[in-house]
């Protein structure tokens, strides 16, 4: 019988076509995937949480009354920390860089997250996830990482890419140059994730755009214009918006799709982050046919300065990037 392929095995799978690999990347990705298990886990029970603290108890379950997004980053660093892939990790949660202490080796990668995007949507069980981004360090191997080996890079440089979805499900999309974009299903009664949706790919356009609309004032005129342009009935355009970055994206990738999260007159770079938000999520949509601007160049051609800059993100279907971003720089 065919019981489908786990994503362990597809990593063992897709690691060993890399003579060359040492090991780390598919044990990082790994170390990911028990992590994403647990976040999701807890995710799942989130509600108790409530309950729990309105009761006043705390204590025994005191666990739960830790905030998710702490506890997400906690997990990843946990688990990501003592394995002997990482010299360095960036993370929303982390105003300073994070180094791997001692006894513990550092790895030859750098992992940028943002360990539960979304967390307004918490308290209202819509979907929340986790995103992340990969790169091979510049510094030698063995020493600690450097902020040079994460700033000063382009989103290209980057070796791996994915989110992790929880929502009705919990689901795992992976990107890689070599194997490119691939979904995984957590099947809670097993606990292992499995291939469900293979090769996902963008279609040149979409009839589905994400923004969020009560900043209209605030828009470039001429992005206000593109968007009353999508309205024309004949057209047949959509509009959806969850608040989560990651829904968001995660169902324009499935249904089709354009989001933009603009800058405005007082926020001149947007909201959202380069490292660990704008850079993963332009990997996945450009491996997976589509494409991702700033509004005016292409975001994995940007290079970061810092830890937490923030960009404006326009992604999605390749046709309707490129018109959302001409209409962007018009005269
Ligand atoms: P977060 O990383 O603190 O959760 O904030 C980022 C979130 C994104 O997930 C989402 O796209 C955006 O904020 C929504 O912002 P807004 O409410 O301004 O539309
Ligand atoms: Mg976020």
């Amino acid at each position: 019988m065919d019981e489908g392929i786990t994503l362990d095995r597809f990593l063992m799978q897709t690691g060993a076509s890399h003579p060359s690999a040492t090991g780390q990347f598919v044990t990082l990705l790994k170390q990911v995937t028990l992590a994403a298990k647990m976040i999701s886990s807890r995710v799942n029970r989130a509600g108790l949480a409530g309950m729990i603290g309105a009761t006043g108890e705390t204590n025994i379950q005191g666990e739960f009354v830790q905030k998710l997004d702490l506890y997400a980053n906690e997990t990843l660093k946990r688990n990501l920390e003592h394995a002997g892939v990482v010299c360095l990790m960036v993370s929303e949660e982390e105003d300073e860089p994070v180094h791997i202490p001692e006894p513990f080796v550092p790895g030859r990668y750098v992992f940028c997250t943002d360990p539960l995007d979304g967390s307004s949507n918490i308290d209202v069980n819509a979907t929340i996830g986790t995103i992340f981004g990969v790169f091979k360090r510049k510094s030698p191997d063995g020493t600690p990482g450097q902020l040079s080996d994460v700033l000063d890079r382009a989103g290209d440089e980057m070796v791996a890419a994915g989110y992790v979805v929880y929502g009705s499900g919990t689901l795992l999309v992976l990107a890689t140059k070599e194997s490119g974009v691939n979904g995984f299903t957590l099947d809670p009664s097993v606990g292992e994730f499995f291939l469900s949706h293979p090769d996902l790919r963008l279609e040149p356009s979409a009839k589905m755009y994400s923004i969020n609309e009560a900043y209209r004032a605030k828009w470039d005129p001429r992005l206000a214009g593109y968007i009353d342009s999508l309205k024309a009935p004949e057209l047949g355009f959509t509009q959806r918006y969850i608040g989560s970055l990651v829904a968001d994206f995660h169902r324009n990738l499935l249904k089709g799709g354009l989001f933009i999260y603009p800058s405005t007159a007082s926020a001149p770079n947007g909201k959202l982050r380069v490292l660990y938000e704008a850079f993963p999520l332009a990997y996945i949509a450009e491996l997976a046919g589509g494409s991702a601007t700033n509004g005016r160049d292409r975001i994995l051609s940007m290079k970061a300065t810092d830890l937490h800059q923030r960009t404006p993100l326009v992604i999605g279907n390749s046709e309707l990037v490129a018109q959302a971003t001409a209409a962007l720089v018009a005269d």
